[in-house]
């Protein structure tokens, strides 16, 4: 046996059930050892989708994601993706081919290249590394939650392995957010001093607010629990939205994307506590959000966070559910911040749906909240929500309801524009029962373009929504207002719906609200082509999301 098979083997043993990417030389023997070992290949048509899917997939299953790709070229098209996974802490190995020798065209430095994003670089330098290595990236990725990058020279991939091959240590394929929970890495014993000055700052609090981020997302049910003995309402970063779906305290997403409800309740809070959140300028808009009478405290694994971002009074060192489950323990039930009066605030004004607005749709253009608004209505509620970046996130992310937390797949750690088709994918791929739907802009969808033959080959029931304004609508409403010339950042009208056909899509265009009913037709059909919806939206207003980013440049 070569060594890149003894690597997919491996990996397969540890428990990789899922491989994206697109082979070339440098890949294809250690993609086909993941095949041969039972692992399911998605492939891609470049390999920033691949990265992408991967990172999305682990988001969106808990498992590992992993993507293969070629030396050289293979992976700096991957490199955006790449660094989306690792600025996420998204457990994610990247299998790539390596050009050693300095005369190939294929040569680059990669682990430099790794490095320099915030992956780990490991290298399968010699034949009795190849299963060592392989289980070390495994475990790196999962225990660490770093993005990893393989690299497998070409002459050492091509050598034989030493006979018998040994044994990877048993390794469980059972879900990373599992293994996160209980496993090696919740961070050791918890403080009691932590624990019990938060029990200690609970009860005293009259208005008590949990805001659960990334590293909150495996914890619903002990943050519930100790939500209630609190009194505390409830919120969520954007990452982590729809944690909390169903209770009548859910507040929904804190910060940019919150309803003015959620934002006046989160800036009454007497107590906030951050759940595997670092409260960044995205959560709290840039603190507004937190009253400066407000104790915070942070409850994280990894003790950086608490000096990131916003500050944190109290830092509590350990894996969330633990923490959770300790300090209600501790604590005496009171009514905290949940009155009657709150509850039917939150019943009534809860939803962005239930803000007012003006629509101003017309001139051949439909206002984005009513598009969104229509959608959320005919789409079905079991459904797994992408979101590219640009000035038209925010209508998709706060109109468009999920069921809970696999619902909403958010890759904008990089604020890269491109990825949301992809990441559609990769959600698509890990959750198979729920109707994927991207919200792209016309920028994003453009770059992501590739893609789209993926989506049909795999037959995903996709429907891909743009949000299209002939434009970087971001740069059209950050510049514009300043007088600048907008030429290089406008567009003339390109036929999307046609493009996507083209690939095999049933495609409407919409450009008012009665022709959402092309979208009813289309659910009431086989669903066998995935559907493009492109909504040619107005365009006038920049959104106030947007900026808070620029706040952030
Ligand atoms: C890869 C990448 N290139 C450029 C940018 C800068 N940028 C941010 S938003 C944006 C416009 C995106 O246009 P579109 O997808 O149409 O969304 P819109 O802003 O028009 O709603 C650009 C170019 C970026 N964030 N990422
Ligand atoms: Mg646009």
């Amino acid at each position: 046996m070569i060594v890149a098979e003894a690597v997919g083997r491996a990996l397969a043993a540890c428990g990789v059930d899922t491989v994206f990417g697109v082979v070339g030389s440098g890949n294809f023997h250690v993609t086909n050892a993941l095949v041969a070992a039972g692992v399911r290949f998605v492939a891609a048509r470049h390999e920033g989708g691949a990265a992408t899917m991967a990172d999305a997939y682990a988001r969106m299953s808990g498992r590992v994601g992993v993507v293969s790709v070629h030396q050289g070229p293979g992976l700096t098209n991957a490199l955006t993706g790449l660094t989306e996974a690792a600025k996420s802490r998204t457990p994610l190995i990247l299998l790539a081919g390596e050009a050693t020798e300095a005369r190939s065209n294929f040569h680059i430095d990669q682990p430099t290249l790794a490095a320099a994003v915030g992956a780990v670089p490991l290298r399968v330098a010699t034949p009795e590394e190849a299963v060592p290595r392989a289980v070390e990236a495994y475990r790196t990725a999962v225990e660490e939650r770093r993005a990893v990058l393989l690299n497998l020279p070409l002459d050492v991939q091509a050598d034989s392995c030493p006979d018998p091959l040994p044994e990877p240590p048993a390794t469980a394929p059972e879900s990373v957010a599992g293994r996160q929970a209980g496993g090696p890495g919740a961070g050791g014993a918890l403080s009691d001093y932590e624990v019990g000055e938060l029990a200690w700052w609970l009860a005293e609090a009259d208005r008590p607010v949990f805001i659960a981020g990334r590293g909150a997302r495996h914890a619903r049910r002990e943050l519930e629990d100790l939500a209630e003995r609190a009194g505390a309402l409830l919120a969520t970063s954007a990452v982590a939205k729809g944690l909390f779906r169903g209770s009548p305290w859910d507040l929904d997403v804190s910060g940019g994307f919150a309803t003015p409800l959620a934002a006046e309740l989160i800036r009454g809070a007497d107590l906030v506590v951050a759940w595997g959140c670092s409260l960044n300028m995205w959560t709290t808009r840039h603190v507004t959000l937190i009253s400066p009478k407000a104790r915070v405290v942070k409850v994280d694994l990894d003790a950086t966070a608490f000096t990131a971002h916003a500050r944190a009074d109290l830092g509590v060192t350990g894996d969330v559910a633990a923490v959770a489950e300790s300090v209600a323990g501790q604590l005496t039930p009171r009514r905290g911040y949940r009155s009657d009066d709150i509850a039917a605030r939150i019943r009534a004004e809860g939803r962005w749906r239930d803000v007012p607005y003006e629509d101003e749709s017309g001139g051949g253009r439909i206002d984005p909240r009513t598009l969104t608004i229509g959608l959320d209505d005919l789409l079905p509620r079991e459904r797994v929500v992408a979101v590219d970046s640009g000035n038209f996130m925010g209508y998709p992310s706060m109109f468009l309801d999920v069921p809970d937390e696999g619902g909403f797949c958010f890759t904008q750690a990089f604020q890269s524009v491109g990825l949301g088709l992809a990441t559609a994918i990769g959600a698509a791929v890990a959750q198979p029962d729920r109707l994927p739907v991207a919200a792209l802009g016309d920028g994003g969808a453009l770059m992501g373009l590739a893609e789209l033959e993926t989506v049909v080959r795999l037959g995903l029931p996709m429907v891909v929504v743009v949000y299209d304004d002939e434009a970087y609508g971001a740069e059209v409403h950050h510049f514009g207002p300043h007088g600048h010339p907008l030429d290089t950042v406008r567009f003339p009208p390109a036929d999307l719906a046609a493009i996507a056909r083209g690939h095999g899509f049933d495609a409407v265009t919409v450009t008012e609200p009665s022709h959402l009913a092309g979208v009813a037709g289309w659910l009431d059909g086989p669903r066998d082509r995935p559907l493009m919806v492109h909504a040619k939206v107005t365009g006038e207003r920049g959104s106030w999301w947007l900026e808070e980013a620029f706040k952030g440049h």
